[in-house]
């Protein structure tokens, strides 16, 4: 077994929409371990280092723009397999081609507003951690 943490946002969309106990749910439901939780408004400044792998992309402005546009819920989620297990929950980027019964399958009907971030490596989730998290958030076994 690959114990893994993942790095989830529920978007100020899905903030926004009312979909944060829908999307939190879904995750509990499926067995995976909540780790950290909270609730903050990104900064430019957050924002921009937290999806600097995009920047220069003919996106990003409007991605930057829209992640700091309300608050949103960040969570670290662990179990099995945790990183690939989760990009499947939320399903493709975009709205209008994510599988129905994924998170975004079932509540996105666009590229941008697309509900939920999670990261899609350990990479990543390393990157994305220290960008939200201090390792004082994590709770301890349970
Ligand atoms: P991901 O969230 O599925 O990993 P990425 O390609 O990493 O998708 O893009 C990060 C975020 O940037 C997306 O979730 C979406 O909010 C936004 N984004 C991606 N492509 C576009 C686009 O073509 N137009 C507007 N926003 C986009
Ligand atoms: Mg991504």
């Amino acid at each position: 077994m690959a114990v893994e943490r993942t790095l989830v946002l529920v978007k100020p969309d899905g903030v926004r929409r009312g979909l944060i106990g829908e999307i939190i749910s879904r995750f509990e439901r499926k067995g995976l371990k909540i780790k950290a939780l909270k609730m903050l408004w990104m900064t430019r400044e957050q924002a921009e280092e937290f999806y600097k792998v995009h920047k220069g992309k003919p996106f990003f402005e409007e991605l930057i723009e829209f992640i700091t546009s309300g608050p949103i819920v960040a969570m670290v989620l662990e179990g099995d397999s945790a990183i690939s297990v989760v990009r499947l929950m939320i399903g493709a980027t975009d709205g209008r081609k994510a599988a129905p019964g994924t998170i975004r399958g079932d509540f996105a009907l666009s590229i941008g507003e697309n509900v939920v971030h999670a990261s899609d490596s350990p990479e990543s989730f390393e990157h994305e951690f220290r960008v939200i998290f201090s390792e004082d958030e994590v709770v301890g076994d349970y």
